[in-house]
């Protein structure tokens, strides 16, 4: 799409909104930007977007700005049903996601992870196998840096391996990846897609545009993810941690293989793995899939796999105090995540959870305590939901707190020799931080603390 001379609105201007303002400007168009914030909390913009005769809008979302819009650049954290974006719609204007823009300006072909979770593991480690193949590849989106930063606009990159959220994939009209992998689909953010099916349809998305000549990369195991191989126009490549497949990847007698045409190409031992636990294992196994598709060397397969070891704020550990190991699992923001990171890690468990409220079920989280939480420490918005769950179900060893401090120091003094301190919250952060990213590195500071 030629942009010089368009007008553009850009909405939301954080990392996504202001990158895609500067990308923009340069490219000739005409640019508005506008964030519900108040101008005294929006300097960055400012100091970026400013300098380059942006016209800059704060405080709230006018219906003025609609006038002679060509097209409209929206954040992945802007709700879709703001009356600015329905009226917009109404009009007829047209309405993309930054994760769209970048791909307009994208060259190389893309990679594009997505699921509830283990999108950022999946992500790095598929960027880390390339890279030691020997490729030139950028890592982007959900994962923190907007894919319109690393947009390849000169064709330089072998591959661009994207982190995409159903809140980009709401958006998108072209995006088109050669690669879609979906690594499962469970509730999550409910409060904006108000349905799980409308959830589902948004991640479904990243299948949309893909046609015979690319690739989705599916979970065998999860039926819901399985079912949308129907809908899928691209070569489908299943993985499977749990049974045999006729074609794909899968575990066979505790081996890592890849099964074509009826030949079995093994990788490695499923425990040679370096990220532990069954949803990482399912990581690992999505990742081979992208592999195979790129044609990675597999004995470089191999030692990437054995050498990765996660990423931060994912069963990250952090310490060993008096005999208590600390693990923070501040990614773990919904859910599923922290169910996982419950099965992942050693009991007894002290459990710190709760955060921003998603709307979501606290039933199946809850069931998870059983025989592996000695007591769950409750912090945030959904502290008294949580509770109140946790006591209906039968769960009585909780206790609330005011700050991430008295969560760690109750933690603590809760915990036994041999016991695992596990923040992974079943909850978004950001009710008390600005990010996961910033709750992980407050609990890492609150651990630290025990020991002065
Ligand atoms: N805003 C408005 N109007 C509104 C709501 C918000 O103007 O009605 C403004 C806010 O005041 C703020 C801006 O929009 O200034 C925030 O936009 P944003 O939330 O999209 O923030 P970014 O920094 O651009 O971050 C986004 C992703 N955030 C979300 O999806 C919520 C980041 O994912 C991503 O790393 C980044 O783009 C780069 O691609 C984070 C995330 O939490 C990690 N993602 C969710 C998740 O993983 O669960 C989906």
């Amino acid at each position: 799409m030629e942009l010089r001379g368009k007008k553009v609105l850009v909405i939301g201007l954080a990392r996504s909104g202001i990158a895609a303002a500067v990308e923009l400007s340069e490219m000739g168009a005409k640019v508005t930007a506008n964030d519900i914030r108040p101008k005294e909390e929006m300097k960055e913009a400012i100091d970026k977007l400013s300098p380059l005769g942006i016209e800059l809008v704060f405080g709230d979302h006018p219906l003025s700005l609609l006038a002679d819009i060509d097209l409209i650049v929206v954040s992945p954290g802007v709700p879709s049903d703001i009356p600015l974006l329905d009226e917009a719609k109404r009009r007829g204007i047209l309405v993309v996601s930054e994760l769209e823009l970048g791909y307009w300006f994208t060259k190389a072909p893309i990679i594009a992870v997505t699921g509830t979770n283990g999108k950022t593991t999946t992500t790095t480690l598929i960027g880390e196998i390339l890279k030691n193949d020997g490729k030139n590849i950028a890592v982007a989106g959900n994962i923190g840096t907007p894919l319109i930063q690393e947009a390849d606009k000169n064709g330089q990159k072998d591959y661009i391996v994207v982190e995409v959220s159903s809140f980009q994939l709401e958006n998108i009209l072209y995006f088109k990846p050669k690669v879609s992998v979906i690594l499962n689909i469970t509730e999550d953010h409910l409060n904006r897609h108000k349905t799980f099916e409308n959830y589902i349809e948004a991640k479904a998305r990243i299948l949309e545009n893909q046609d015979e000549g690319d690739f989705a990369v599916l979970n065998y195991d999860d039926p819901i993810v399985s079912t949308l191989a129907k809908r899928a126009r691209s070569k489908v490549v299943f993985f499977s941690r749990k049974e045999e497949l006729s074609k794909g990847v899968y575990v066979k007698n505790g081996v890592i293989v890849i099964k074509e045409n009826g030949a079995i190409y093994p990788i490695l031992e499923a425990k040679e793995l370096g990220i532990k636990g069954s949803h990482n294992l399912e990581n690992a196994l999505a990742a081979v899939a992208v592999a195979w598709i790129t044609k990675t060397n597999l004995n470089n397969l191999a030692e990437t796999l054995k050498d990765f070891r996660g990423v931060e704020h994912r069963l990250e550990y952090v310490d060993t105090i008096d005999g208590v190991k600390f693990i923070n699992d501040s990614k773990g923001t919904n859910p599923d995540a922290a169910i996982k990171a419950l099965e992942a890690v050693e009991g007894p468990v002290i459990l710190i959870a709760g955060g921003y409220d998603k709307k979501v079920d606290f039933r199946p989280f809850v069931r998870s305590f059983f025989g592996k939480v000695k007591k769950v420490v409750l912090i945030g918005e959904t502290a008294d939901q949580i509770e109140q769950t946790a006591r209906g179900e039968g769960f009585f060893e909780v206790e609330k707190a005011s700050s991430m401090y008295e969560a760690v120091k109750i933690a603590k003094k809760s915990a036994e020799p041999g016991d695992t301190v596990l923040l992974s919250p079943a909850c978004a952060s950001w009710d008390m931080f600005s990010s996961f990213e910033e709750r992980g590195r407050v609990f890492k500071e609150a651990v630290r603390s025990l020991k002065r």
